[in-house]
């Protein structure tokens, strides 16, 4: 497994200078952040040719939303998910990751056409993912559909919800991605949920119970790093969560932390 982190939590004046840190630091990769990135790919491209930092993964900053009650808004996202799977692939990362919604159904109860919104919701996710699959299998980069905690969307929030979903799609272009704080809040062995995915899993956010650094919590990291080592998980891990001060400082001891496990 290798270790990257999001552009957002280091500092520095260029983006030349937060790869560097992230170098020194001991992360592999960088995670990129979807809105506005075809803008910045040039500056990006850059950046990236002066160091050993890979791009791991661009996280969303797509427009619309898959699930929304308007055609047009549905439309947007998918055309959005092409385009930053395109910006993704240029720059060599694993692929893109995909929120299906956030927060509650947008879509109309049809029962009893179907059993409840959520059957409704999640066919038409499966229509959507069968088409965006085939620009996620054109350019090599995946679709990383990561399930949230029930806070922040009633629609996907465990693993095997997203396994069960990527199985139906049944294209290697659409993967699942996991979040160790959603994890913490929503699956009952973390652990057993991650062996379970192993075989779809292409990416994992990392942070601790409270959403700080790994190592700053009280989340127990050890027996689900042995369950991807056992597995052999070979995908990036990147750092999301709030760095406390002094940042340099603090992430070198999440980093030592994490090498650690
Ligand atoms: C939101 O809580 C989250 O985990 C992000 O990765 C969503 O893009
Ligand atoms: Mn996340």
């Amino acid at each position: 497994m290798k270790l990257a982190i999001q552009e957002n939590l280091l500092k520095g004046d260029s983006l030349a200078e937060r790869l560097a840190l992230a170098e020194r630091l001991g992360f592999e990769g960088v995670e990129f952040w979807g809105s506005g990135l075809r803008e910045r790919l040039a500056e990006v491209k850059q950046a990236l040719s002066v160091t050993k930092i890979k791009a791991s993964t661009v996280c969303s900053g797509y427009r619309g939303d898959l699930l929304s009650a308007s055609k047009e808004e549905r439309a947007l996202a998918m055309r959005d998910i092409e385009a930053l799977l395109e910006v993704a692939a240029e720059l060599g990362a694993v692929g893109l990751i995909v929120v299906p919604t956030f927060g509650g159904p947008k879509l109309p109860d049809l029962g009893p056409l179907y059993p409840s919104v959520w059957h409704l919701e999640r066919e038409l996710l499966i229509r959507e993912l069968k088409n965006l699959a085939r620009k996620a299998e054109e350019t090599g980069a995946s679709i990383l559909i990561e399930p949230l905690n029930r806070y922040e969307t009633h629609f996907l929030n465990r693993l095997e919800q997203a396994v069960g979903i990527v199985e139906e799609v049944g294209s290697p272009g659409v993967a699942v991605m996991a979040d160790f704080f959603h994890m913490n809040i929503e699956e009952a062995n973390i652990a057993e949920s991650l062996r379970s995915a192993l075989k779809y899993l292409k990416h994992i956010h990392l942070a601790d119970s409270n959403r700080w650094l790994p190592g700053f919590g009280h989340l127990d990291f050890r027996e689900p790093f042995k369950a991807l080592r056992e597995g052999g998980y070979r995908y990036y891990m990147a750092m999301e969560c709030y760095v406390p001060e002094p940042k340099e400082e603090n992430l070198a001891k999440s980093v030592k932390y994490l090498k650690g496990l």
